[in-house]
């Protein structure tokens, strides 16, 4: 696991819930063998996005809100390659909301992993689409007048074909859903509840634990009570959701590969890309 850290230290606050977001992902690329050649970190711009500089692989560190175009660009070059979008709420809802609607939509095969923290954490603190009413936070010093976006809801509803959530603190839970996601063909998307804790109530931190149950669910293709038990309150934690359906690029490619195989190669990547560097 060690190959798969870079040198570079996390820039989190000590004690930030993303440090186990990145454990868990750590321990899932190791065990499903992920390298250079067979996976690609698309972040975008916020805490949650750093995580490109912490993962000793191939990662781009896109522009805030733009991680999911990207991402779909890389699986239509290449439809063989697994890639992973990691990102902030703020990022993926709020200025990215509409590509994550339509990536979601056209089942595009990618894995979203979504670090829920229910604020702007990079910028300071300011409301998310994912802030609960009330809030307060340097730019709702009165609290937060609207209500949340949820996450899971929007997946469900904008056609996500595998929606689980899971909470930062289970590391262990956080790993195996982290692989059923990216083992699911089509668009998968997990939102890790990963409370901020310099710019969330620091209360609801300690006592987050007190908000999750855990969602033993049996009826996996029944969307309907996937997007009931999304609304939940205390928040659900497991896999809401998971259906097979073609996915976008197998409609649109069928079977051709636009990038050559022999491209796909360790050392040939690796030419490809000096002078770039
Ligand atoms: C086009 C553009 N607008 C605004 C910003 C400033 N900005 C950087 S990160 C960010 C929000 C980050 O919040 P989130 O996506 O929730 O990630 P977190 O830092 O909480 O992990 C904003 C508004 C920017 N970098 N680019
Ligand atoms: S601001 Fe919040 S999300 Fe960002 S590093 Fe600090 S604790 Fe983590």
């Amino acid at each position: 696991m060690k190959q798969l850290q870079t040198e570079k230290k996390p820039q989190w606050c000590p004690g930030c819930t993303y440090f186990a977001d990145l454990q868990a992902i750590y321990k899932a690329f190791h065990e499903m063998g992920f390298d250079e050649t067979n996976l690609v970190l698309i972040g975008g711009i916020g805490c949650s996005g750093r995580i490109t500089s912490y993962i000793n692989l191939y990662t781009i560190h896109t522009l805030h809100g733009r991680p999911l175009p990207v991402a779909l660009g890389f699986k239509l070059a290449n439809p063989t390659l697994n890639v992973v979008v990691v990102s902030g709420d703020g990022d993926l809802l709020s200025i990215g909301g509409t590509h994550f609607i339509h990536t979601a939509r056209k089942n595009i095969d990618l894995t979203v992993l979504m670090f829920d923290n229910f604020v702007y954490g990079l910028t300071k603190g300011q409301v998310s689409p994912t802030s609960p009413h009330n809030l307060v936070t340097s730019t709702t010093p009165r609290g937060n007048v609207d209500e949340p976006v949820n996450p899971v809801s929007l997946a469900l509803t904008s056609g996500a074909t595998f929606v689980a959530q899971t909470f930062a603190l289970d590391v262990n839970k956080t790993f195996n859903i982290i692989k059923e996601a990216i083992r699911h063909r089509g668009f998968s998307f997990v939102n890790i509840l990963s409370p901020c804790i310099t710019y969330y109530r620091a209360e609801d931190v300690k006592n987050f634990r007190n908000k999750i149950r855990d969602l033993e669910e049996q009826y996996l293709q029944d969307l309907p009570r996937a997007i009931y038990n999304s609304t939940s309150y205390p928040y659900y934690t497991g896999v809401f959701y998971k259906v097979d359906k073609p996915t976008f690029e197998e409609k649109v490619l069928n079977g051709h590969i636009p990038i050559k195989s022999e491209l796909l190669q360790k050392e040939k990547i690796k030419n490809l890309l000096v002078g770039y560097s």
